[in-house]
């Protein structure tokens, strides 16, 4: 039985207790991972306190970037593994994984060491009443521990999206992944090592978030905590924080709205919006549950997205055909299909999908899910108002543009949008008016990882990418020299 394990100090470490992990594929037991103990969560704060004060601390910026560096090479030489061990974890496509999970695992240690390295800090000649002015400048040092809890639809794109750029501001972590998907997280201590970060910098525990999660966040060691997951959450990482009054960075929940107007490339709206709907089994944070499109070619949208989610290829993750992958977790089913229930029972018309497909039977035990399109609800039904984290959307017509903003825009999240339209003026115009943190025009999940990326309302709290995220890792002293 494969096992994995917590890692403190440098060293992967046992409690002697374990829990079970899943294939989300098969619904087989395929792992067992070690329960971090209340002692061993106190012992990788104490790790992490220690290598901040030790040689972490003290390293040059350069030194830092060079480890960085090595920490991206080190995946990109176990490329296989860490897809390998990423998709057995969540069951996604190895053709998803190679091109953005793993990739974006390397890339968020590169793209923050050269923004640490390039940072410029601020500089101001001040007036002062004598006439001799006074220079102010700034100086960047890590906040200090940092707590990062990991969701589980994107385990290593969405960690190290946070550990490096934490590394790199040379603060130490202490990493929770989600308790379904910990494989990434954990074999990231062997690429450490290995990359010659100093014992303590990256810590890894595992364990429920109610129990592991909770100790990590009440732990008065911690300066500040990063977290992306539902708003719930989120809402008790926050008031966690709030004692002690720490630094917290959010990246929740969304119900995001796609806009497709008449005059779009239809052939490019419906390539996005099979990927915004259904990539990672819809289990994306910034996917689209909800769209508007204008009436003229609603019937043309509504039939050919049907068609492309009736073309999806649903199957083992490492059959190059397969374009989709299960859902996490037998839980996480029962709540989607209760939402297509739910659907049904308020009026949708269901286009495709509503329940759970044929699989042969080596997969039969597995949490998979039709993809699924639903037209003809109010917008006051669940599956319109709350979010589902499912390979599913619901599709609504409009008629003027400033109605389709009113729809995009009413709701609770304001996590992305995107806008599908040939015409630039109204693009920028309608795109500017979204009340969310990323408004994508005739794309989707296309990342720039220097823009700030984050959600308004209760989508999250902050920004983080490029110097956003040194802003959230740093703390800063001012100096006022009088001159
Ligand atoms: O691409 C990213 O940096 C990012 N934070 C994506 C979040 C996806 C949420 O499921």
């Amino acid at each position: 039985m494969r096992k994995v394990q917590g890692f403190i100090n440098g060293e992967f470490v046992s409690s002697g207790e374990y829990g079970n992990i899943f294939s989300p594929a098969t619904g087989k037991l395929v792992c067992q991972y070690d329960i971090t103990s209340a002692e061993q969560v106190d012992q990788a704060v104490q790790a992490a306190e220690a290598a901040l004060k030790g040689p972490w601390g003290d390293m040059s910026i350069q030194d830092r970037v060079d480890i960085l560096y090595k920490i991206a090479d080190g995946i990109e030489a176990r490329f296989e593994e860490f897809l390998e061990a990423e998709c057995l974890d969540t069951g996604k496509p190895y053709s998803l994984a190679k091109h953005i999970d793993i990739p974006r695992g390397a890339a968020n240690f590169k793209v923050f060491a050269d923004t640490i390295k390039n940072a410029a800090d601020e500089a101001f000649h001040t007036p002062t009443p004598d006439g001799t002015g006074a220079l102010n400048y700034t100086v960047r040092k890590p906040k200090g521990v940092v707590g990062v809890i990991g969701p589980w639809n994107l385990p290593l794109l969405l960690m190290t999206w946070k550990v490096g750029p934490a590394l790199a501001c040379g603060n130490t972590v202490v990493v929770k992944p989600s308790e379904e998907t910990q494989l990434t997280t954990s074999l990231l201590g062997e690429v450490m090592n290995d990359a010659g970060v100093p014992k303590g910098v990256y810590n890894v525990i595992l364990g429920k978030g109610s129990v592991i999660g909770e100790a990590l966040i009440t732990n008065p060691g911690l300066d500040a905590i990063t977290f992306t997951g539902s708003t719930g959450t989120g809402e008790r990482i926050a008031a966690a924080a709030a004692k002690g009054v720490r630094d917290s960075s959010l990246e929740l929940g969304g119900k995001n709205a796609g806009i497709v107007f008449a005059d779009c490339d239809m052939d490019k709206a419906i390539e996005g919006t099979m990927r915004s709907a259904f990539a990672n089994c819809g289990q994306v944070c910034i996917g689209t549950e909800r769209l508007y499109v204008e009436r003229p070619i609603f019937d043309e949208f509504v039939r050919r997205l049907k068609e492309g989610a009736e073309a999806l290829k649903l199957g083992k993750s490492e059959d190059p055909t397969t374009n989709m992958g299960p859902l996490i977790s037998k839980s996480h089913r029962e709540k989607v299909l209760s939402y297509y229930q739910s659907a049904v029972d308020e009026g949708a018309t269901v286009v495709t999908g509503g329940g759970i497909p044929d699989m042969p039977e080596e997969l039969a035990g597995g949490y998979w899910i039709q993809p699924t399109i639903w037209t003809g609800l109010p917008e006051t039904a669940t599956v319109v108002q709350e979010e589902i984290f499912g390979p599913c959307t619901h599709i609504t017509p409009f008629d003027t543009e400033e109605e389709a903003i009113k729809l995009a825009n009413d709701t609770p999240y304001g996590l992305a949008s995107s806008i599908w339209t040939e015409n630039n003026s109204r693009a920028h115009r309608v795109a500017a008016q979204m009340e969310t943190g990323i408004c994508w025009i005739n794309s989707w999940f296309l990342r720039d990882l220097r823009t700030p990326f984050g959600g308004s309302k209760q989508s999250g709290t902050g920004r983080e990418g490029g110097h956003y995220s040194l802003e959230f890792y740093s703390e800063m002293t001012n100096i006022c020299v009088k001159l």
